[in-house]
């Protein structure tokens, strides 16, 4: 095998079988290729590989289904819960999640994001909150933070003029249909 480890090495970390070699187009410091990582691990921990269904956002993700060795459906930008919706129930037996950056499921795709998780949909909802429009250049989101800067918000988010941040996961935490929410930094 072409990338066999000789014996006198130990092994303490490799990229998991469930990425491709495609190499990612994101920027240095961007927490996608961690995110993609961690998933991909667990699919290959979990032995579900030919099971797993992504979906993938419009966003820096748009280009998820080069990287991840899995089953991969395009979503318009928002929509990809509604593309998760249809996959999982015409395929009940797979495991179908959606990844979504802040735009795609806090911004444009608020209605579908909030019905799929007041529907209690059987799906995995990845959400990925960098606080900007990454792909466009870096605007203003829902979720940019009071002060924050961003090219639309060069002297900073003020509530007054643009209002507060939305938090969709909490929000989203409160409807009976979501099962599991939960919120996690990927900087250590
Ligand atoms: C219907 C539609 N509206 C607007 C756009 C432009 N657009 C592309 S990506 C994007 C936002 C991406 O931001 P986010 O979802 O936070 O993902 P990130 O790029 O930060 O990972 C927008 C507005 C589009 N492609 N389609």
């Amino acid at each position: 095998m072409e990338n066999e480890i000789p014996n006198d090495y130990e092994l303490v970390y490799c990229k998991p079988s469930t990425l491709t070699d495609t190499p990612l187009h994101y920027c240095p410091g961007c927490g996608h290729g961690i995110v993609h990582k961690v998933l991909m691990e667990v699919v290959e921990e979990l032995n579900i590989q030919d099971k797993t269904i992504g979906i993938a956002p419009v966003g820096c993700s748009v280009f998820a289904y080069n990287y991840l060795n899995i089953d991969m459906q395009e979503a318009a930008h928002g929509r990809a819960s509604a593309v998760a919706t249809g996959v999982k129930r015409v395929l009940p037996d797979k495991f179908v999640f959606s990844y979504q950056g802040d735009g795609d499921l806090a911004a444009i795709g608020t209605s579908e994001t909030i019905h799929t998780v007041n529907r209690g949909e059987n799906i995995l909802m990845i959400f990925i909150n960098n606080a900007i429009y990454g792909m466009t250049g870096g605007q203003m989101a829902p979720t940019t933070l009071l002060g924050q800067v961003t090219s639309t918000s060069p002297y900073g988010r003020e509530a007054s003029i643009i209002g507060n941040p939305l938090k969709i996961t909490d929000l989203l935490a409160q409807l009976p249909g979501a099962y599991y929410v939960s919120r996690h930094s990927i900087h250590n």
